[in-house]
């Protein structure tokens, strides 16, 4: 038996793992706000989590993926919705 791997394609910023860039990756951040590097939230630079962690957020708002951990209700749309 083969065993193939998909790989997320998840937009950068997305935290929480729902393949969203939203309110709760924000909350995700604020909550480790000032973490020092390796922390979930330090999404670039590796140097803690800082206001360029935040913007990367910023930048990608709204954007959504196709998350590959499907389960039974989950909703499986594409938000196809620019950001602003
Ligand atoms: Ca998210």
């Amino acid at each position: 038996m083969e065993i193939v791997a998909i790989l997320a394609a998840c937009p950068e910023g997305d935290l929480d793992g729902n393949c969203r860039v939203d309110s709760n990756d924000v909350k995700f951040l604020a909550g480790r706000w000032l973490d020092g590097p390796g922390s979930p939230a330090d999404i670039i630079g590796s140097d803690g989590v800082n206001w360029g962690d935040f913007t990367i957020i910023a930048a990608n708002w709204g954007a959504a993926g196709e998350p590959t951990g499907l389960s039974a209700g989950d909703n499986l749309a594409v938000d196809q919705t620019p950001s602003p």
